[in-house]
């Protein structure tokens, strides 16, 4: 499937603001790819990723609770977490499934783009950080983050993900552990 037909199934999954948040998310992570030196074999695979992000976003909830139980190799422990979460992991699972993908850095990119991961590789951080800061979102502190992003990648996501965690805490949400023990790493990769 080339880019076009890529983008109009996603297109067909998603309100249109939505959609316009992928297009400009991937137009963000091929930026940053480019800046931090992802190889130019593998931007492409950065694209992908972004493309499919939120292909799940818009997913009926028991949808995406039968596949997480169907597919041992996500943690069910994501059912006792908030919904929101679920998008991501199952969207991987899909971008194999239905789109064929198989390489590993696209599919690791797509599942852990909401909570992140220790360990991210470079595609990983990339697409996280587009999502945070495609042209798009508008909120308080975003203008720092994006200036960081361009320069250290580590540390705009622990920005990004300082602010997320307050964010969460502000509303008494729960904190996923993943999005925390991701958070628990970049702070020892920055200091
Ligand atoms: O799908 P997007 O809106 O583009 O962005 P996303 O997938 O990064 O995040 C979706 C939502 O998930 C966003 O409102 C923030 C929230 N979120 C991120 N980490 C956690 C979380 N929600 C909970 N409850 N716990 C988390 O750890
Ligand atoms: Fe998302
Ligand atoms: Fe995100
Ligand atoms: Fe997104």
């Amino acid at each position: 499937m080339n880019r076009e037909q890529l983008l109009r199934r996603v297109k067909e999954e998603l309100p249109d603001h939505r959609y316009q948040h992928t297009v400009r998310v991937a137009e963000t992570a091929v930026k940053l790819a480019k800046i931090h030196g992802v190889d130019s074999n593998r931007v492409n695979r950065v694209e992908l990723a972004a493309i499919l992000h939120d292909y799940c976003k818009y997913w009926d909830s028991e949808r995406m609770k039968t596949i997480i139980k169907a597919n041992t190799q996500l943690s069910s422990d994501l059912l006792n977490y908030d919904k929101e979460l679920w998008h991501g992991p199952v969207g991987a699972i899909i971008a194999k499934e239905s789109f064929g993908v198989t390489d590993s850095a696209t599919l690791a990119a797509i599942a852990n783009h909401t909570s992140g991961r220790p360990g991210m590789c470079l595609i990983e951080k990339v697409v996280w950080l587009a999502d945070y800061i495609e042209p798009g979102r508008q909120f308080p502190g975003v203008e720092e983050i994006r200036a960081l992003a361009e320069r250290n990648l580590d540390q705009a996501m622990l920005k990004a993900l300082a602010n997320t965690i307050v964010f969460l805490v502000k509303r008494e949400k729960q904190v996923y552990p993943l999005t925390l023990a991701t958070y628990n790493e970049l702070t020892k990769l920055c200091s």
